[in-house]
C-alpha cells in the first residue's frame, strides 16, 4: 500500500501508469492499488460498467439533442467514462465535488437529474442545481478557478472537525492556470483535505498537453509537496482505487494528493468543434483500442458474469436515463430574462437592484410585432 507521509517525496510512482485492467480485458495486479479494491468482486465491477454505458448514452443523446437544436452547446465527455465513474464512485455521500464543465458522468453518479443537467446548456436558466442536495457545485467554465474552491471548502472541513474531503475535476490546460497553481500552494500549506483530480484528455481545445508540459502532469505536484500518482484513465478499477486512497490519506490528516488520469477526449472540445482540423484521424483510432468499456466488458465476460440477460439489463438502464434525459430536454422552457438577478444575493445590494431596474426598462424598450402592427 502507498504510505502517505507528510513532508517528503511520496510521488513514488513519478512518470508510471498505473494499471489494473488491460486493454485487452486481462485483470492486472499492483500492490499500491489492488488492497483499495479488494472489496470489487465482479458484481460490483458490473455496476461500474452500467454507469459507464450509461454515462457514453447521456452524451450521446445530449450531443443528438444539440444537434436538433434543442440545445445551444454540449461538452462531451466520450472517452472518458472511466476516469469519471471510477473516481465519482469513491466518493462519500458528504464529500464535496467542485467540477468544470465536462463532468456529466459525474455529476449523474451525484444523483443530478438529467433535467437539471441540461437547464445551463439549453440556455432556460443560468444554473443548474442546488449543490448542497447533491455534495456538487455546478460547473466552472473559468478555467481552473474551481481548484481555488475546492481548496478553500476543504480548509472549512478542517476548522468545522469533519472528516469529508472535497475533489476538484479539472483538465490537463488547467494545469497551465495560476488558480490552479496557487490551489495546490495553500492545499499543501494548510495540508486541506482536497483531490486534485486531473483528467489529462490529452488537449485544451485544440492545444496538445505536449505543449503545456514537457513532463508527465502528475510529476509537478510533488514540487508542492503534493504526493501524486498517474494512472491510466481509461481503466474503471485503477481510477477507482487511486481515488480511495487519495480520499483516505486526505480524511486522516494526511492533506492533498494529485491524482492525473490519462485518458483521451474522443469527441470534439464542445459541439461547437471541430477536431479533424488539430488531429489526425490514426490519433482517435488507437485511443479507441484502449477504451474504457470495451475492456471492462471483456474482463467481465470473461468472469462469466456479464451475460446477455445482464447486458440487456443495462441497455434498458442506458435506454431509461436516455429518455429522462430527452424529455427532461424538451420540457424546459425559456425563463424571464430577469431572473438572472435571482439566487445572487439573499438581499440583493442597491447596485444589483439598479442594474435589474435598468434591465427591465432596456427589456421594455423592445416592441413586439403585435404591437408595432396596431401602430
Ligand atoms: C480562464 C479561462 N481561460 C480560457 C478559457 C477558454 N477555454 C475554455 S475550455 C479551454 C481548454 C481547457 O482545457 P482542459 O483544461 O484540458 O479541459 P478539457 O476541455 O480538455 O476538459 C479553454 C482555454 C476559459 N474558459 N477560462
Ligand atoms: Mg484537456
Amino acid at each position: 500500500m502507498l504510505t502517505i507521509r507528510p513532508g517528503t517525496d511520496t510521488s513514488t510512482r513519478r512518470g508510471q501508469l498505473a494499471r489494473l485492467i488491460a486493454p485487452d480485458g486481462e485483470r492486472l495486479h499492483d500492490s499500491d492499488l489492488d488492497p483499495w479494491v479488494a472489496d470489487v468482486f465482479p458484481e460490483q465491477l458490473l455496476s461500474l460498467y452500467e454507469d459507464m454505458v450509461v454515462a457514453r448514452r447521456i452524451d450521446t443523446e445530449a450531443t443528438a439533442l444539440q444537434r436538433q437544436g434543442q440545445l445551444v452547446l454540449w461538452p462531451p465527455l466520450i472517452g472518458q467514462e472511466a476516469a469519471q465513474i471510477g473516481s465519482a464512485r469513491a466518493l462519500r455521500i458528504d464529500d464535496f465535488v467542485f467540477s468544470s464543465y465536462r463532468e456529466n458522468a459525474v455529476a449523474y453518479v451525484r444523483g443530478v437529474t438529467m433535467t437539471d443537467l441540461l437547464r445551463v446548456w439549453r440556455g432556460s436558466q443560468f444554473s443548474g442545481w442546488n449543490p448542497f442536495d447533491v455534495g456538487m457545485a455546478t460547473p466552472t467554465v473559468i478555467i481552473g478557478a474551481q481548484t481555488l474552491h475546492a481548496v478553500g471548502y476543504a480548509m472549512g472541513i478542517t476548522k468545522d472537525g469533519a472528516d469529508a474531503a472535497s475533489i476538484a475535476y479539472f483538465g490537463d490546460g488547467a494545469t497551465s492556470e495560476g488558480d490552479t497553481n496557487e490551489a495546490m500552494v495553500f492545499a499543501a500549506a494548510y495540508r486541506a483535505p482536497v483531490v486534485f483530480f486531473c483528467q489529462n484528455n490529452q488537449y485544451a481545445i485544440s492545444e496538445p498537453v505536449g505543449l503545456q508540459s514537457q513532463k508527465p502532469l502528475a510529476d509537478r505536484a510533488p514540487g508542492f509537496g503534493i504526493p501524486s500518482i498517474r494512472v491510466d484513465g481509461n481503466d474503471v478499477l485503477a481510477v477507482l482505487a487511486a481515488t480511495r486512497m487519495a480520499l483516505e490519506g486526505a480524511r486522516t490528516g494526511n492533506g492533498p494528493m494529485f491524482i492525473e488520469a490519462v485518458t483521451y477526449r474522443m469527441g470534439p472540445h464542445t459541439t461547437s468543434d471541430d477536431p479533424t482540423r488539430y488531429r489526425e484521424p490514426a490519433e482517435l483510432e488507437t485511443w479507441k483500442e484502449l477504451d474504457a468499456i470495451e475492456r471492462t466488458r471483456l474482463l467481465l465476460v470473461s468472469d462469466g458474469v456479464l451475460t446477455a440477460e445482464r447486458e440487456a439489463l443495462v441497455a434498458d438502464r442506458a435506454k431509461a436515463v436516455a429518455k429522462e434525459l430527452r424529455d427532461g430536454c424538451l420540457s424546459l422552457r425559456a425563463r424571464d430574462p430577469l431572473t438572472i438577478f435571482d439566487d445572487v444575493y439573499a438581499e440583493p445590494p442597491a447596485s444589483l437592484t439598479r442594474q435589474r431596474d435598468d434591465y427591465a426598462a432596456y427589456l421594455a424598450s423592445f416592441v413586439t410585432g403585435d404591437e408595432e402592427a396596431t401602430r
